[in-house]
């Protein structure tokens, strides 16, 4: 046998040293874009996400609302595979068709944010509308659209009549006074409108709604009612029915395929690829995994996979190192992953993305996967938490949970996620079926979770994730030093301090 000269370690056993932070080194400079599919020395990736989260391909996590709240917020979510190849088709075709708003893909400020903080975030996001809502989030009432034509508020009340604020292409249809963001929306949807006034009981404009690209448009505007923006969407795939699920996935709109299974070293892995390429070329990107080490790797960048997955044990609903004895501590498999892919660059000058799946417990662990060379992180547990994942929501002891089960538990008894060849079943539990801790909105958690990450990063002296992989100090701590990083030796008050 061979045996590792090191033990396997996982997130919570390694913390980041602060380095240099300049003055540039801000929040609001950092970017979370990265590559999701492979892309050759010098030049662009073909797909990218905003912000580096995708969410499991899980019957408990990711089905088509799920999709459109990641997508809005910039991630990607892989739309499970344990279910009829029709039923996957229709969940990826209702993201792609969702009727993304104009608006309410637009980032939302607050109030009390300055026009300042609003021109910044225009500046940032490329976005040519920011709403002002009352509560800084796509369903609160409008108080303002900051276009970019004049950048200004747009908010006015005034006498004169609606008529002379009407830009050429302007809409006949009011909304009333008090209509939320995402109302307005509708309406402009609805009705291929490319601006809304609000006015109040007496006719009053109160502001104007536009579409989110009306700028780019303005010269013609019957171009702009044949297209409507489109989320990026992904889905799971097996190594079992390819044949007919990846076309019928093509055919949905699927911008992404990711091989699900609990083990990626293996040739049928290869065999499912090697399908996708002599179908489609290079124009279905596909991922491929699970892998814990640098031979799973090379094997599966060889084999063609335009992503590796990377993790084999560390899920929170997962058995699979008590059941069968396989996996690998989650920090460490990655670490010899990342370097696997910054070699194979090198020598190849293809760059292959990887990403983390399974074990991230605190929003820190996003950071230090980051770090340690994942271009983006797969989280189940965490967004089964929200009110967009598919599961029920419910009251045990008082306290709101969500349910959440492994895709290799009887309840969800994907066996092809285990699929060793042979006659098909699910053979022996390899997940658990749970509840979480009900968290509230993805969006209103995602926010926090990324201001978090984007603080360390400045903490360590990086505005983008290369810059984080590039420039990270990591450390092992001791099992004592965990410790002292908790609040310790005083008596904390219920309820304080946060998970
Ligand atoms: P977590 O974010 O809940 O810690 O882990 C989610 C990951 O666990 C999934 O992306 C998948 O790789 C893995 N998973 C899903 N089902 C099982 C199982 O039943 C599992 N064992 O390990």
């Amino acid at each position: 046998a061979y045996y590792f000269s090191e033990p396997s370690h996982t997130f919570s056993e390694y913390l980041l040293v602060p380095g240099y932070s300049s003055h540039e080194c801000v929040p609001q400079n950092v970017s979370l874009k990265t590559p999701l599919a492979k892309f050759s020395r010098g030049e662009e990736p073909a797909l990218t996400l905003n912000i580096p989260l995708v969410s499991a391909i899980m019957q408990s996590v990711s089905d088509d609302k799920m999709g459109v709240a990641l997508a809005t917020e910039g991630g990607l979510s892989f739309i499970y595979s344990s279910q009829s190849i029709e039923s996957q088709a229709a969940m990826v075709s209702r993201v792609k068709s969702y009727k993304a708003g104009f608006v309410e893909s637009d980032s939302n400020i607050r109030p009390d944010q300055t026009l300042q903080d609003v021109l910044d975030l225009k500046e940032r996001t490329g976005h040519s509308t920011i709403a002002v809502t009352d509560d800084g989030t796509a369903h609160g009432t409008l108080l303002g659209i900051v276009t970019s034509r004049d950048y200004r508020v747009s908010r006015m009340t005034t006498d004169q009549p609606v008529s002379e604020f009407m830009t050429p292409f302007a809409s006949l249809i009011y909304a009333q006074e008090g209509t939320t963001l995402k109302e307005a929306n509708d309406i402009i949807w609805e009705n291929k409108l490319n601006t809304l006034p609000v006015i109040d009981r007496d006719q009053h404009l109160l502001y104007l709604v536009f579409r989110k690209d009306y700028a780019s448009h303005k010269e013609n505007p019957e171009e702009m009612l044949d297209e409507k923006k489109r989320y990026m969407v992904g889905a799971g795939i097996n190594t079992r029915d390819y044949a007919t699920r990846v076309p019928a996935l093509v055919e949905a709109g699927a911008d992404v395929l990711c091989i699900d299974s609990s083990e990626g070293f293996t040739e049928w892995q290869k065999i499912t690829i090697d399908f996708i390429r002599e179908k489609y070329g290079d124009t279905v990107k596909v991922g491929a995994g699970n892998v814990v080490d640098k031979e799973g790797f090379l094997y599966l960048a060889k084999a063609g996979a335009d992503f590796v997955k990377v993790g084999i044990g560390g899920g929170s609903i997962c058995i699979t190192r008590e059941q069968k004895g396989i996996g690998r501590g989650q920090a460490t498999a990655l670490i010899e992953v990342a370097k696997a892919r910054d070699e194979y660059f090198e020598a190849t000058g293809i760059y292959v993305p990887i990403c983390s799946d399974g074990g991230i417990v605190y929003d820190y662990h996003i950071t230090l996967a980051l770090a340690m060379g994942a271009d983006f992180i797969m989280l189940g547990r965490y967004f089964a938490r929200f009110d967009e994942s598919p599961t029920n929501k419910l009251n045990i002891n008082g306290n709101y949970v969500k349910e959440y089960w492994g895709e290799g538990s009887n309840r969800a008894r994907n066996w092809q996620r285990y699929d060793l060849g042979g006659a098909a079943k699910l053979s022996f539990e390899e997940g658990v079926d749970s509840y979480v801790p009900y968290a509230g909105s993805l969006r209103d958690n995602v926010r926090v979770t990324l201001g978090k990450v984007k603080s360390t990063m400045c903490n360590c002296g990086a505005i983008t994730i290369p810059q984080l992989q590039k420039n990270a100090k990591i450390t092992l701590v001791s099992a004592t030093s965990i410790v002292e990083g908790g609040a310790h030796d005083v008596i904390v008050k219920e309820n304080s301090g946060m998970k």
